[in-house]
């Protein structure tokens, strides 16, 4: 399938929401230090605070003579791919580690903080946070070869409308808040108006506020092939981030994959959906015959708590998809029986796995604080749990379950994860990009298509590193 030409960052941007001229950032005295803090250290550029400089210098430099100015390569290297990690003055320690492993990887990696890019003097344009947020995710997309995302910080919970149809304003009144977009639009069932969407963040054209009042209507979004890859670390304390940043660095690309997969019956949904057949479809059509697969149905009985804990505990599994019927505390529910959030918290596993959902609210990683999603206890919890988390933070849709296709909304996804995961975009970034693009591309969405379509795909979060690489050689 060709990528559209949006892909290519052919499409221009609209001239009202992002006509800073770069060289008038140069002349501030923030972006001199900056440009002169990436030569000294080669490829990376660190926007933070003067604070931390000195942690720059000391830690990044160099001595390889070939970096002097006095001896410039040549032949100048093609320009690597940009990782950006969006954060918090209080996360910038914790973070810088994953930051160089990115640079000794070829990224061209950059951490940018808030305060940054809050600051008048840097001359980022938009009206609020998340915009001035999104602005220098494009900027750095046009100019930089920006390819990779990541948020590290958590959704404000006391600005999640819940189930109020009036917008909160965004205040940036917690040291560890990295905003989400709240997007209107009333969901199919459950009674919320707004949902969260870092899609905003990834898919770059358009203001997705066409009229100017504000407020994002889902009908406003005129662009869903997402630009970049994107991926959230919803940390609220700085142990939280060092515990999620030292997992993904520990991480060894596991070459052996085992692939549990949950099918569960989804009582009292009229014609009791049975999620094994998106199960079958899935094993059927993604995944290699090397892998090994694992199955707990409701249909064959073996579906509940005790033996999914085992399974995850002992099993050896390291790719887990489960589909049902969920909540922000709770997976596949059976009867009472039903894996939990005090389950997290006992987990030990001995290789955290990536872990896929189709169901409602797993991922709600804006819910009022102080709780965290399950999704968000799953990737906080040090060394075990989850590597990555890909799930709905709002309800999930129902819709055809695969037959000759994929089916569609929560199913088709579903399905799409996999296959791009499966044939070679073994980073969850990529795969969810990969997804996200072959979805609009099979439903046809544009900023006017059918609501459903959009409500399912613009929910749909992934925690974690996007650009970690989950299967090995
Ligand atoms: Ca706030
Ligand atoms: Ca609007
Ligand atoms: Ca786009
Ligand atoms: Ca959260």
């Amino acid at each position: 399938m060709a990528e559209p030409s949006a892909i290519q960052g052919a499409t221009t941007y609209p001239a009202a929401s992002f006509n800073r001229n770069p060289k008038e950032k140069q002349k501030t005295d923030g972006w001199e230090i900056a440009v002169k803090t990436a030569k000294i250290i080669r490829d990376v550029a660190f926007v933070i605070g003067p604070l931390l400089w000195p942690f720059l210098f000391a830690g990044c430099a160099s001595d390889d003579p070939s970096d002097s100015e006095t001896n410039p390569p040549h032949v100048p290297p093609p320009p690597r791919d940009g990782y950006l990690i969006v954060t918090r003055e209080m996360f910038a320690d914790q973070l810088a580690p994953l930051a160089a492993s990115k640079i000794s990887k070829g990224f061209n990696a950059e951490i940018v903080t808030l305060e940054w890019i809050m600051d008048p003097g840097n001359l980022i344009e938009g009206r609020d946070p998340q915009e001035k947020i999104r602005n220098y995710i494009i900027e750095q997309y046009q100019e930089n070869n920006l390819r990779w995302v990541l948020l590290a910080g958590d959704a404000d919970g006391d600005e999640n409308p819940g189930a109020s149809d009036i917008p909160i304003p965004t205040v940036l009144d917690k040291a560890w808040e990295i905003p989400a977009r709240y997007v209107h639009q009333p969901d199919p069932c459950c009674g919320y108006y707004y949902f969260p969407a870092d899609y905003y963040y990834s898919a770059l054209e358009g203001t997705w506020d066409e009229n100017g009042d504000g407020d994002c209507e889902s009908s406003e979004i005129l662009d869903l092939y997402p630009n970049v890859y994107v991926g959230r670390l919803p940390a609220q304390t700085q142990a939280e981030m060092a515990d999620m940043a030292d997992k993904i660095l520990n991480y060894s690309p596991v070459p052996a994959q085992s692939f549990l997969s949950v099918g569960a019956i989804m009582e009292p949904i009229p014609g009791s959906m049975d999620q094994s057949v998106l199960s079958e479809y899935i094993i059927a059509n993604c995944v290699p015959a090397d892998v090994d697969v694992t199955t707990l149905y409701s249909k064959d009985g073996n579906l509940n708590r005790t033996i999914f804990n085992d399974e995850l505990n002992y099993g050896g599994h390291t790719l887990v998809n489960t589909t049902g019927h969920g909540s922000t505390q709770y997976l596949f529910a059976e009867g009472t029986d039903y894996f939990n959030f005090t389950d997290v918290y006992v987990l030990n596993n001995s290789v955290p796995v990536l872990w896929y959902s189709n169901a409602c609210n797993n991922n709600q990683f804006d819910m009022y604080a102080p709780n965290n999603s399950i999704s968000e206890q799953l990737v906080k919890l040090a060394d075990h749990g989850a590597i990555a988390f890909i799930g709905s933070a709002r309800v999930g849709v129902l819709g055809r379950m695969p037959d000759n296709d994929i089916g569609e909304y929560s199913s088709a996804h579903n399905v799409l994860f996999w296959k791009h995961f499966f044939s070679g975009s073994h980073r969850p970034g990529e795969a969810l990009y990969q997804a996200n693009l072959e979805y609009s591309n099979i439903f046809g969405l544009t900023g006017v298509s059918e609501r459903g379509n959009k409500f399912l795909l613009l929910t749909i979060m992934l925690l974690g590193d996007p650009e970690l690489t989950i299967i090995g050689e």
